[in-house]
């Protein structure tokens, strides 16, 4: 009895240290920004879910493109001009977003996905999606 007991106590520890929620999707996100794109560019959470997602701008100071944002959206774009008119017809698009971070910054955000479906998560600054830095989140239902 003693050691069942024992054995339960530590399946249990092991979940949470990794992050995980029931379903075995992850509960964390730690995304890194490079200067022409993010690492890594897709992940998939449980709807419902609450989710840590930290940013860390990993571009080299001083280079050019270093200042970066991580902005999530709901739906997909293809290009930049495509964000900006979606935003302007519905800004209940936007998810979460980051100020702009400089090399070095790192910012916490926490996000619930409350619907299903592909979201995509993009650096807003001039060009950037063009140069690559672009991503996406599938959130379960
Ligand atoms: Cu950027």
């Amino acid at each position: 009895m003693h050691v069942t007991r024992g054995l339960l106590a530590v399946v249990v520890l092991v979940v949470v240290a990794c992050g995980e929620d029931g379903s075995g999707h992850p509960t964390e996100l730690d995304v890194s920004m490079f200067n022409t794109y993010f690492e890594p560019t897709d992940e998939t959470f449980q709807i419902g879910v609450p989710i840590e997602i930290m940013v860390t701008n990993a571009a080299p100071e001083g280079a050019q493109l270093s200042v970066h944002d991580f902005t999530v959206l709901a739906g997909l774009y293809e290009t930049e001009a495509d964000v900006q008119q979606a935003l302007r017809n519905d800004p209940g698009l936007l998810v979460a977003t980051t100020e702009l971070m400089a090399p070095g910054d790192s910012k916490t955000l926490n996000v619930t996905f409350e619907q299903a479906g592909v979201y995509q998560f993009v650096c807003t600054v001039p060009d950037h999606l063009g140069a690559g830095m672009t991503g996406t989140i599938t959130v379960q239902g």
